[in-house]
């Protein structure tokens, strides 16, 4: 199917294509004794401007659940100049890193990657693909990208600890503008976990996971994108004036607490000296909590649930009744949306959270575990988990139920309860298995009507029964969707959708999509990438025309160049099943 548009008015940028030739590959696994470079690689910028790397790396033989072993740290060079460390956290197999490089001039450049043995847990690397590419020319989101130092806290072991605990996975982007219609943009980075700050068991409740997600640096800049005032999240939560160093237009900040919070790097000779600087361009799907962005790089979970369970922060019996934590295998995780009245604004310390219960075995299991001060505050669309007996699978989850949890005294309230966004259990690999779980409608809950069920499992398979189905596995798309005319010089996400039709005979059935990539006008791609989501992805069982919302999403920035025409992409969604 091919997704369309028209862009209705004049170019208001000149766009430059960045022309880039790879170079010379080093073979590779090479130890880091050397201090060689395990990989090499040229690219040529048509311009100067803000340089990126998607690194596709590996460390065989190590394993991040594994305590000595967990990572290799790489350093990443342009012309000889060390630019971001890189942990490893995914071990053996082979992960994409996506990196930004900072400044370059127009012209020829090399990148190199070597071992970086002084903060190493394990020596050994392999580098199987660097792609480098040019953030778009003038683009602001790549130039303000601040640099995260690493941590070293006299508490914890190693001067470079974030090799084996808290690592920055990966970070991202929100704009908006300011009351004078000034562009301003959030940089938020996502950790592998959080050592100190919020416990484990509230974490799972109150936000669905055992990372850390914080903002860290915000910039507001004017039309020509100069800089006009910028903040950064300092210790115990706090907004500070950044007033720091910088590399071109980059902050340099350094995480200086256990609970990932940070100060300013005033003097680069006497920080952490690692350093992380990722790739900030991606931004999340609208209406959806944070976690959609670790939902969107599933090895996130794989490296959550691994750190935690090498900390030693799971209970030894897995037990659904505790509120400690088991392993996060044994987790329902979910995302619900809902909205909180007051009759009249209850007294500080007082207010009604909302939890989630899920149905397994004919029993119900809370994500707040019955603790009312974790359940969940907060009107945004909020990830949560639910802890279900060891071994549960998605067609033993009979059923949803929302519940309203008062607080002190907070009198008089309704909550509207509008949807559950998604609900994936890991697999036995830590990775999740795919949402078998959406609700969109309205409960409300009130004192008086206290629960309310949202969804129950239509996928349960059911005893045998007589007759035979031939085996089916049958997908339909509706009509082509088209995101209408995008202006351009006007910073606007855009929406559009379709419908998906699934009839499966299958034992399971996975709704998946090729690579979306970016929509393309001849030589000319949209600088954001195109977002595709389903309603639903998965099925435990036959189904008949199951309707699947296919909803698309495009964001088009202030700067971004638009060339007359029509943007299109050719997507193929495929109905797949390994249980025929
Ligand atoms: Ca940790
Ligand atoms: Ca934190
Ligand atoms: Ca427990």
């Amino acid at each position: 199917m091919q997704i369309m548009n028209a862009s209705r008015d004049t170019v208001v940028r000149t766009l430059t294509c960045a022309v880039f030739g790879i170079g010379l590959f080093a073979p590779a696994a090479a130890h880091a004794q050397s201090g060689e470079p395990i990989a090499r690689t040229e690219f040529t910028a048509a311009y100067a401007g803000e340089a990126k790397l998607a690194l596709t790396a590996s460390a065989p033989g190590t394993e991040w659940g594994t305590a000595g072993k967990e990572s290799a740290m790489l350093e990443v060079a342009v012309d000889g100049k060390p630019v971001t460390n890189v942990v490893t956290f995914n071990g053996a197999v082979p992960l994409e890193y996506d990196l930004a490089l900072g400044r370059v001039s127009a012209g020829k450049h090399e990148i190199t990657v070597k071992v970086d043995a002084a903060k190493s847990p394990s020596l050994q690397a392999e580098v199987t693909s660097m792609k480098p590419s040019m953030a778009p020319e003038g683009d602001v989101v790549a130039r303000y990208a601040p640099i995260l130092y690493g941590r070293n806290l006299p508490e914890i072991p190693g001067a470079f600890e974030n090799a084996n605990t808290d690592v920055p996975m990966l970070a991202y982007h929100v704009a908006s503008a300011d009351a004078q219609g000034n562009r301003v943009i959030e940089y938020t980075v996502i950790w592998s976990n959080e050592d100190g700050g919020t416990n484990t068991p509230s974490l799972m409740a109150r936000w669905g996971r055992t990372t850390d997600i914080e903002w860290f640096y915000r910039v507001t800049v004017d039309a020509q994108g100069n800089r006009i005032t910028d903040a950064f999240q300092a210790l115990n939560h706090g907004t500070e004036a950044f007033n720091g160093v910088r590399e071109d237009d980059h902050p340099l900040i350094q995480v200086s607490s256990s609970n990932n919070n940070m100060t300013a790097v005033t003097d680069v000779a006497t920080s952490t000296g690692y350093r992380f600087f990722l790739a900030t361009d991606e931004v999340l799907p609208p209406n959806r909590a944070r976690e959609a962005m670790m939902d969107a790089h599933p090895w996130s979970y794989l490296v959550m649930a691994k750190e935690v369970a090498r900390e030693g922060r799971i209970e030894a019996i897995a037990d659904p009744a505790t509120l400690a934590m088991s392993d996060q295998r044994n987790y329902l995780f979910a995302e619900v949306a809902k909205t909180t009245r007051y009759a009249t604004p209850p007294r500080a310390g007082s207010w009604a959270g909302t939890a989630l219960a899920a149905k397994v075995g004919g029993v119900w299991y809370t994500s707040h575990h019955n603790s009312a001060s974790i359940s969940i505050e907060r009107d945004l669309p909020a990830a949560t988990t639910i802890e279900l007996p060891p071994g549960s699978t998605p067609k033993d989850i009979e059923a949803i139920k929302a519940i309203a949890v008062p607080n002190g005294a907070p009198g008089d309230y309704s909550i509207d309860v509008t949807s559950l966004n998604r609900g994936f259990l890991l697999g036995t690999d830590y990775l999740p298995t795919g949402s078998f779980v959406n609700w969109v409608g309205k409960q409300t809950l009130t004192p008086q009507r206290t629960e309310a069920l949202l969804w129950e499992n239509r996928n349960v398979v059911g005893g045998a029964v007589g007759g035979t189905v031939p085996a089916t596995l049958a997908l339909t798309l509706g009509t082509a969707p088209s995101f209408g005319a995008f202006t351009p010089g006007v910073a606007q996400t855009y929406t559009t959708g379709t419908i998906a039709d699934v009839t499966s005979s299958a034992g399971d059935a996975a709704l998946t999509v090729s690579d979306p990539g970016h929509l393309s006008n001849g030589a000319f791609s949209l600088p954001e990438p195109l977002l595709v989501q389903f309603s639903k992805s998965a099925w435990t069982g036959p189904v008949s025309h199951d309707s699947v919302a296919i909803d698309f999403t495009q964001r088009i920035g202030a700067n971004d160049a638009l060339r007359t025409g029509s943007y299109s992409k050719t997507l193929t969604f495929t109905l797949s099943t390994q249980t025929p």
